[in-house]
């Protein structure tokens, strides 16, 4: 097996903070909900086809304010990427609901078909909408919750 492969299996994934149930998610959990492609030029310039799930189903599942609970003081929540080599990226949380954004954010498992390569980490995310790709966290380790003020 490939040592990215390997890497990954024992991999989780926080999702933590302002939801209701928080959860650490592996990467076979993930293989089993549905999932959904994203085809984009990546560093290489190539084009390559992302699988993973979509950030605001696993938002959902971890009981985190979205779609009619999106409002209100709920406006005022962020979502904060932690990575593996302590990059960290925000995220407002009407961005990645479709309610309010055609955005795709997605936490990626598979690339071309098999799993990330090295350095790109068990869990990376893919985003569409932003013109460069400074927010797609690689090693991505931890989703926070968060209220713009505590
Ligand atoms: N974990 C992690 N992810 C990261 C970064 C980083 O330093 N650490 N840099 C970001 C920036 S600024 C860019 S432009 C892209 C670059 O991705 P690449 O190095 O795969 O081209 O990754 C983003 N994701
Ligand atoms: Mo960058």
């Amino acid at each position: 097996m490939l040592v990215a492969a390997q890497a990954q299996q024992a991999s989780t994934l926080s999702i933590e903070g302002e939801v209701a149930s928080p959860l650490k998610l592996t990467v076979a959990e993930l293989l089993s909900m549905d999932r959904m492609t994203h085809t984009v030029k990546d560093r290489d310039n190539q084009e390559h086809t992302f699988s993973g799930i979509p950030l605001i189903k696993l938002l959902e599942k971890a009981g985190a304010a979205t779609g009619p609970a999106l409002r209100g003081k709920n406006m005022s929540l962020f979502i904060l990427a932690q990575a593996a080599d302590g990059y960290e990226v925000v995220y407002a949380l009407p961005e990645v609901d479709p309610g309010f954004s055609d955005r795709l954010v997605l936490v990626a498992i598979e690339k071309d078909g098999q799993a990330l390569l090295k350095g790109e980490g068990a869990f990376r995310l893919i985003a569409t909408g932003d013109k460069k790709q400074a927010r797609w966290v690689r090693e991505l380790q931890t989703i926070k919750v968060l209220f713009a003020k505590p």
